[in-house]
């Protein structure tokens, strides 16, 4: 563990230097789990930092959009080589920043290897259009062209897996990026720079500024040099950034809250349903957009569902995500476990029942960290807070349900559609929520969680602004069409000519 003699200090990165901030001013970055584990001294930047890695990405900009795909998809290939490497460190760093078990941060910089090969996939292929003219004589097509700087905006749950679903897509299309990350995680930001530094990106084309919101993200959001924001977080963080980047019509894409939803019907396989239970609501200690944080249950199987459940949930162990046999790790901040036990408080206040959890940890291994029960209550009805508002902490509502029909009414009801999932063997059924229930994303016989790299990731209502990031849909948020009309009747006219003057 760091004494203070021996506490590393990181910089940010811009223009392919390791700097401090202007004003020399840092944070601490403390273990969740521990908090007398201090990770590392972090800068904290302000609009000038932000100025400056701007600058550097417009001026690397002029280059780097004119570099050929398939020569900067190279870079990402070797950036997939040197994730895989350093998977093993990445993933510990990971753990001791935000606190998820390590089996999930070996998760997290798997996706950014697998964003890696993707991305540089598309390095070859980046397919445009070729249609028919209406002229004779002409040909028509469309093709992506880069926007320019981007500001890369990430939160904590996902500290590498979430900036690379943006930064390399961004890059293979030949924007250049500044970002700042989470200020929980900034340890995993610096080695996933570090990396794409190492493969080879050339200076200037990212850029990294760690720091708070205010003095770290919203100068980008002014910036008129600044083209394209993408940014994961909250839905009240998205609000304001969507309205900042108004006035300079920047591109904004935005994935935000979720209250995600289980349908368990009364034809479900109960032991599949309930272990998607368990690692939906309570994977990544709940603090997963996608985190089902909302179980809807045919009141046929409803007794014997809860009573498994609550087992499996009392069943979990709660620590340190440093220790292979630990399956749920801490809130990331004393701030997010007080909005989990506020929320508690809300749900006994509401009438719902309280069926297991509902404290927090305090003795022993847990007492230096932000660590909470597992915590499920029943009887929830579709109108109580707990049952609509995102709580992102290991809190889980059942709300018992009559019919189909009722639950999908049920699945759709709150401000969110991130993602949704039904367990049930019956294929109209299956097919039916499929359609309409109104989220981006669906599971049949599997929890809300659980996506993958190269299918389009993002959900609707309060939850997105119609983007899509990961996947190829990834590419429509960082590149914009030039349509070319390409008219060679005058070689054929001067022909004409030529064979007139005969
Ligand atoms: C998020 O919580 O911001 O499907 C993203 C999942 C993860 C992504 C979560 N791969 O749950």
């Amino acid at each position: 563990m760091p004494t203070a003699a021996n506490v590393i200090t990181y910089n940010n990165f811009i223009n392919g230097e390791w700097v401090p901030s202007v004003s020399g001013e840092v944070f601490e970055n403390r273990s969740p789990a521990n908090t007398d584990d201090l990770i590392g001294l972090f800068q904290k930047s302000t609009k000038a930092d932000v100025r400056r890695a701007v600058e550097a990405a417009a001026a690397a900009y002029t280059d780097w959009r004119l570099v050929p795909a398939p020569r900067r998809a190279e870079i990402l290939y070797r950036a997939a080589q040197i994730f895989t490497e350093r998977k093993s460190a990445c993933s510990r760093d990971m753990t001791r920043e935000m606190g998820k078990v390590l089996k999930e941060t070996e998760g997290d910089v798997q996706e950014a290897i697998d964003m890696s090969q993707l991305m540089a996939g598309e390095g070859r292929r980046m397919y445009g259009q070729t249609v028919p003219s209406e002229l004779r004589n002409k040909f028509a097509m469309s093709v992506r062209q880069p926007i320019g700087v981007c500001g890369i905006i990430t939160a904590w749950n996902f500290p590498i897996a979430v900036p690379s679903w943006k930064i390399l897509p961004a890059l293979v299309c030949g924007n250049t990026v500044v970002f700042k990350p989470a200020e929980e995680a900034p340890l995993s930001a610096i080695n996933f720079v570090q990396a794409l530094a190492d493969a080879g990106v050339p200076p200037g084309v990212v850029n990294l500024v760690t720091g708070d919101g205010p003095g770290a993200a919203a100068p980008m959001l002014t910036d008129p040099d600044v083209k394209v924001m993408s940014f994961t977080g909250s839905t009240a963080t998205g609000r304001l950034i969507n309205e900042q980047c108004a006035s300079t019509f920047k591109k904004v894409h935005l994935e935000m809250g979720g209250k995600n939803v289980i349908l368990v019907m009364d034809d479900a396989n109960l032991d599949l349903a309930i272990d998607g239970c368990v690692w939906g609501g309570f994977g990544t200690t709940g603090q997963r957009c996608t985190a089902a944080s909302r179980v809807v249950v045919h009141k046929k199987i409803y007794a014997e569902f809860m009573n498994r459940f609550v087992a499996r949930a009392q069943a979990l162990k709660v620590g340190d995500g440093l220790d292979p046999s630990i399956e749920m790790g801490p809130s990331i901040s004393e701030a997010q476990l007080s909005k989990v036990m506020e929320y508690v408080q809300i749900g006994k206040d509401e009438g719902a029942r309280l069926r297991t959890g509902g404290n927090r940890l305090t003795s022993g291994a847990h007492a230096k960290g932000f660590f909470h029960e597992p915590t499920i209550f029943g009887d929830v009805t579709p109108g109580m807070r707990i049952a609509r508002e995102e709580i992102f902490g290991p809190v889980v509502s059942v709300i018992p349900c009559g019919s189909f029909d009722e639950a999908v009414r049920i699945a759709n009801d709150v401000d969110y559609g991130l993602s949704a999932s039904i367990y049930t063997q019956d294929i109209d059924k299956a097919f039916s929520a499929m359609r309409d229930v109104y989220t981006g994303l669906f599971y049949v016989n599997a929890p809300t969680i659980g996506a993958e790299v190269h299918l389009p990731f993002g959900g609707t209502k309060a939850t997105g602004n119609g983007h899509r990031e990961a996947g190829i849909a990834a590419l429509d948020v960082f590149s914009e069409w030039k349509s070319i009309y390409v008219d060679f009747s005058g070689r054929l006219q001067r022909a004409q000519m030529d064979l007139e003057q005969i």
